[in-house]
């Protein structure tokens, strides 16, 4: 008998514990058990890791809890990947770099894992589905996983959830995880606090040289990459080449004592890209060398607990009865300038904390 929703006549009662046999829904792919999942990851599958970060960067209550159970199987398994993080302004050449970037990597023997995260694109799709066809080659590579994400449930323009699809490619084994976001707003700040080593690409040319330091985000960078050296574009890259050195001798040197550095490259002729590796690698072996590898992640770590904890508090309040009846006649007094923010606010969350 099919249909209906009617059980055949000698079925159990509806009350009993096991599962219905024989007549229940086949399971939608997303109620996967978390465990079956992680081991899955673990053994390097790439529909479970896609899978997986997908659970990861579900907002359904449900999935958080089964995403939670996932990553504490993984945890043990992740943190070992070299993070790199790569903003700069759209069309500065950074699906391009990273395509080259990235075949060069995989040439050496390594796994790497590119998490695309478009802030501009208020859903997956926008310009990020161009970005795998942007990096045709590496999207082919079995050494390569490429994985746009939709920016929903920003922090600062970037996937709230990007922290965790990290530890997650990470545990499939990949050993390179390139975290990559155009920059605008805050996405910048919110990519360097997730990654060993902040890369901003920028564009010859243009009259818009040390257009980072103006923005104010080259503080940020480990490494300042000028792009598309070649053909015409060539005495311009070295000119910002050149700029960006000097400049870059007005800022004091990071942590462990290293002075920001200009290279510039050519994801065309593959020019440079070596070099940044080399640059890297020596920054990240003297990082670990003095400690500042492990302080860093760990402030990253804190970071992240706190930003949980105001994003957590801001949702509550936010699904609050008190709070949000309280919040009505305050909103509209603030905005009238009847009532100071700071005092409605204080209104809104005693209300919040008697609730
Ligand atoms: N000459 C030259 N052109 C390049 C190079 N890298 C990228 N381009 C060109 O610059 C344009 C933008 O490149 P993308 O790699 O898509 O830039 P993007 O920063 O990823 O752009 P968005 O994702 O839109 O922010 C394309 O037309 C590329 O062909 C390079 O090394 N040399
Ligand atoms: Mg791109």
């Amino acid at each position: 008998m099919v249909g209906g929703g009617k059980r055949s006549g000698t079925s159990l009662p509806l009350s009993r514990d096991e599962p219905l046999q024989g007549d229940i829904e086949p399971m939608p792919p997303r109620r996967v058990d978390p465990l079956v999942l992680a081991d899955a990851v673990l053994r390097g599958e790439r529909t479970a890791l896609a899978r997986a970060i997908t659970l990861v960067e579900s907002t359904r209550a449900d999935d958080r809890d089964a995403a939670e159970c996932l990553l504490a199987r993984l945890l043990p398994g992740a943190g070992g990947a070299t993070r790199l993080g790569i903003s700069g302004a759209p069309g500065v050449g950074k699906s391009t770099f990273i395509e080259a970037f990235g075949l060069m990597l995989i040439a050496a023997g390594h796994r790497v894992a590119v998490l695309a995260v478009d802030p501009s694109s208020k859903q997956a799709g926008g310009s990020i589905l161009g970005d795998k066809t942007r990096m045709p080659k590496l999207a082919q590579a079995a050494a390569a996983f490429i994985r746009p994400s939709p920016a929903g449930g920003t922090l600062g323009g970037v996937a709230r959830r990007t922290g965790e699809a990290i530890l997650v490619a990470e545990a499939a084994g990949f050993d390179i995880v390139i975290v990559e976001t155009v920059g605008v707003g805050q996405s910048e700040t919110t990519v360097a606090d997730m990654v060993d080593l902040f890369l901003l690409l920028i564009a010859p040319g243009g009259g818009d040289e040390l257009q980072g330091i103006k923005r104010g985000i080259v503080e940020l960078a480990d490494l300042v990459v000028v792009t598309k050296d070649d053909g015409d574009l060539a005495p311009a890259a070295r000119r910002a080449v050149a700029d960006y050195r000097h400049a870059l001798r007005l800022f004091s040197p990071g942590e462990g004592g290293d002075w920001v550095e200009a290279v510039s490259v050519s994801a065309l002729t593959g020019k440079g890209l070596d070099r940044v590796w080399t640059i890297a690698l020596q920054r990240l072996d003297r990082a670990r060398a003095n400690g500042g590898f492990v302080a860093r992640r760990a402030g990253q770590a804190q970071a992240a607990l706190w930003r949980e904890i105001g994003d957590g508090l801001i949702e509550r309040f936010h699904a609050d009865k008190g709070a949000a009846r309280a919040l009505r006649g305050l909103e509209v007094k603030v905005a009238a300038g009847k009532l100071t923010p700071a005092a409605a606010a204080r209104q809104a969350l005693n209300a919040f904390a008697r609730e």
